[in-house]
């Protein structure tokens, strides 16, 4: 690793770090953890308080116990809110694992220099404000406010993008685009005219055929997806997993591929290939809505299953079978757009051959494919003076332009701040909610950008890894302490969802809405936050349509009158692409010299004695979001390495032996034990992300298991959107002695 020098990493909550007092206090502040403490379950509470979730990005709704001595003892589903239905997967219902977390930030800490070493000194709130704001300042007036950056991640960090927006930079970004879902959104917008959301429009509980390509439903724990897809199970639907990988999905699946990593657009041209040459698409709705058959008929005319094959190693067979069984379904045959898709940097490709076979399906509006969702209209808020003007982005590297990018490129404002990079360099970070090292792609670039700033500032409710290489740490309420604003996502039904607190804030932490306020008033940008309180924003918001926070109080929902959302009820669905019309042919790509029609481009191979690392999720985990949370760590409190059983005997590997990864680049990391298994190919591993913290902080999950984040030193940039193909990282195994 590079010898940081003038910014040092503080493992913040450590005694060691000098000045501060985080970390355990005395056994009676544990509340829910102490192991003398008598919890129960059962608790119907004193009182009950509707919210919604934020252990991960779903936001279903919540209803928090509270009992007489003001303490949270169970969170359960809100049977009012249409996105949990009544049920919470098991990070919602540990939610009180996040707010009596013994290793909170407790209060704002702020790096100073005692005796020639760098150390974090709690502050009074009055100081580490008016220090942030002194830096802010500093950077606007030296480079210009768009020298001053914001990642955020999570619900809250809508504040904070109104402050920046006052402040005036445009650089407001989220890893959750160029790191996640990104290139799916492009694809189909590119194709469809409409971005597929998230909640995704996805009507997975009435598909006849639902076809995953390594979308792993069940690991990856969206409640209302999960639920959907047991049902539509329940209803006779049929699963085709294509995973390299025998996920707990393909474990339900008629048909499980296991493709070779990276091959998946052979797979779906050939597909495509078989579909149109034996007439088994849906003529009548693409004569109706689509351009570019001809064209895409011509593209795929010599993508025969015989050269998939070759690709995918899939036997030709099989895809002949599984094109027609996909087909059978339609038009309730849905195939998964994905979520995370920044696989390979060819994203935005396959994830039109994803959009395109949708489409084949005739399913766009209708049942058992993507429905057409509604919202809630609660009226927007207003009373901020106009925004000023914004400088564009610092995300792109000199020179480069990647035409269908979506939303500003995190890793791109990252790489901006390393000096010389983009057209003007980035000075300064806000981090909220996003702990930057495991989320981007390259820890060692992160690292130089952090030692090139003048300033950053990080808000978060734990000691996460990003915390100890700021100037200013600032400890945010969590979710069951706050108000944020109202959640009026589409759905099936519109709804709007409210946030309040459960409890008051614990320690000295303060909610974000406050934070961003507070600092908005010390740079002299009052204006732009019109509002006394969250409560009272939101009442703003409500009362121009004449309803009241008051309406919230029975269930913490208001639902909108029930709508038509598909084609089968008389509705014509929109598409707000150029031509009005889904284009299985892009011109858009064309004039931006891409290919038109999706074309396949194979991935590189791994080095001698090397594997394919791949990495997704675990039911009972939010990447490093939850790994410090006990109730969630009695689960699963580490990874493993998952390895083909033959593989692993190759090796010289057994079971549930402890090894050090390495990859192709030297990164190591480790120890973590081999999942000796036949569930998955043998040119590939696999492990759980957010594990292998660093953080001395968080005192629970330090040490435990390993990071694919420290593995993904290489990423591929997708040239349509800019998002970093992560699945591209090759790594070797180091044998450890039995420990
Ligand atoms: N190697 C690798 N990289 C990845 C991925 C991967 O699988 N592997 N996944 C990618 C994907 S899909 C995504 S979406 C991104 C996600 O990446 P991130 O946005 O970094 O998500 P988290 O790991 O959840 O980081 C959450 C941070 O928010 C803090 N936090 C939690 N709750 C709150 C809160 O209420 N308020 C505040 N202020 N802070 C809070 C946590 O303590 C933690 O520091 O990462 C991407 N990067
Ligand atoms: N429990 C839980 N649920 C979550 C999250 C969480 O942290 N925890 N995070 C949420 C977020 S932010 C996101 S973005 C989603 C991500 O969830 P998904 O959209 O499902 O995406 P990934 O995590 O990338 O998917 C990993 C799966 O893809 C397979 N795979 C890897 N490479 C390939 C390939 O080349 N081809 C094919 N066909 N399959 C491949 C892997 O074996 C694995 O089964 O999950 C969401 N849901
Ligand atoms: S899916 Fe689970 S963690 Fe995510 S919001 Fe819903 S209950 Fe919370
Ligand atoms: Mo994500």
């Amino acid at each position: 690793m590079m010898a940081i020098s003038r910014r040092t990493f503080i493992q913040a909550g450590s005694a060691a770090a000098g000045a501060t007092v985080l970390g355990v206090g005395p056994a009676t502040q544990w509340f829910g953890l102490t192991p003398d403490v008598v919890h129960n379950p059962g608790t119907e509470g004193v009182k009950v308080v509707p919210s919604f979730c934020e252990l991960c990005f779903w936001k279903c709704g919540i209803l928090a116990h509270v009992n007489g001595e003001g303490r949270v003892t169970k969170i359960e589903g809100n049977p009012a809110h249409p996105l949990s239905q009544g049920k919470l997967c098991p990070r919602g219902t540990g939610g009180t694992g996040l707010l009596y977390d013994p290793d909170r930030l407790r209060q704002p800490l702020v790096r100073v220099e005692r005796k020639g070493q760098q150390v974090f000194e709690p502050v009074s709130w009055e100081a580490a404000l008016d220090k942030v704001a002194e830096g802010m300042q500093r950077i606007k007036q030296r480079h210009g406010a768009e020298a001053f950056a914001l990642f955020k991640h999570g619900y809250g960090g809508d504040w904070f993008k109104r402050l920046m927006k006052a402040y005036g930079t445009p650089n407001i970004t989220h890893p959750s685009y160029a790191q996640c879902r990104g290139s799916r959104q492009t694809a189909f917008e590119l194709t469809f005219g409409n971005g597929v959301g998230s909640p995704e429009v996805t009507d997975i509980e009435n598909a006849r055929v639902l076809t995953l390509i390594g979308s792993h439903l069940g690991e990856n724990m969206h409640n209302t997806q999960v639920q959907e897809f047991a049902r539509a199970i329940e209803r006779g639907a049929q699963i085709v997993a294509v995973d390299p990988r025998f996920s707990t999905a393909a474990g339900k699946a008629r048909y499980w591929l296991p493709i070779k990593p990276g091959t998946d657009t052979a797979l779906l041209l050939a597909w495509m290939h078989v579909i149109l040459e034996e007439g088994l698409y849906d003529a009548a709705y693409l004569e109706q809505h689509a351009l570019g058959l001809d064209k895409l008929k011509a593209h795929v005319a010599d993508k025969t299953p015989g050269w998939a094959y070759t690709h995918t190693g899939i036997p030709t067979q099989t895809i002949v079978e599984t094109a027609r069984f996909v087909a059978s379904g339609r038009p309730a045959s849905l195939i998964h757009p994905g979520r995370r898709t920044a696989w390979y940097g060819t994203d935005t490709q396959r994830g039109r051959a994803i959009a395109i076979m949708n489409a084949l399906m005739g399913n766009w509006g209708r049942k058992g494919g993507f429905f057409m969702p509604n919202s809630m209209g609660v009226a927007k808020f207003t009373g901020e003076p106009a925004y000023p003007e914004h400088k564009h982005a610092a995300d792109m590297p000199k020179g480069v332009v990647y035409p269908f990018a979506g939303s500003v490129l995190s890793h791109g404002l990252r790489d901006a701040s390393i000096p010389g990079h983009a057209e003007y360099d980035i000075k300064g970070w806000m981090v909220y909610g996003t702990n930057l090292l495991q989320a981007l792609p390259d820890q060692n670039k992160t690292l130089e950008a952090l030692k090139n700033l003048e300033f950053s500032v990080a808000i978060d409710v734990l000691p996460a890894e990003i915390t100890g290489w700021v100037d200013v740490v600032l400890p945010e309420a969590t979710y069951l302490e706050r108000y944020d604003d109202l959640h009026t996502p589409g759905w099936r039904q519109g709804f709007a969802a409210l946030r309040q607190p459960v409890v008051p804030p614990m320690y000295e932490s303060k909610p974000g809405w406050w934070i961003a306020k507070e600092i908005g008033k010390r740079l002299g940008l009052d204006a732009y936050f019109p509002f006394d309180s969250a409560e009272d924003y939101i009442q703003q918001r409500l009362a121009k349509d004449g309803r009241s926070l008051a309406d919230f109080a029975e269930t913490g929902v208001l639902l909108d009158k029930a709508s038509p959302c598909y084609i089968e009820d008389g509705l014509a669905p929109v598409f707000g692409t150029p031509s009005g019309k889904i284009e299985l042919y892009s011109q858009q790509m064309a004039d931006a010299g891409l290919a038109p029609l999706p074309d396949y481009e194979p991935p590189d191979e791994p080095p001698a004695g090397h594997f394919r690392l791949l990495f997704g999720r675990a039911p009972t985990q939010t990447f490093g979001r939850t790994v410090n949370n006990r109730f969630l760590g009695e689960v699963m409190d580490t990874n493993v390495l998952w390895m083909n059983v033959r593989t692993a005997k190759e090796q010289g590997l057994k079971h549930g032996q402890q090894v050090m990864l390495v990859n192709q680049d030297g990164a190591k990391t480790g120890p973590i034990a081999i999942k000796a298994t036949q569930r998955i190919r043998p040119d590939c591993v696999y492990m759980v992300h957010g594990y292998g913290q660093r953080a001395k902080g968080l005192k629970f999950t330090h040490g435990k298991g390993a990071s694919d984040s420290a593995m993904v030193t290489r990423s591929s940039i997708d040239p349509a959107m800019g998002g970093t193909g992560m699945n591209n990282n090759f790594v070797r195994v180091e044998r450890l002695e039995a420990v």
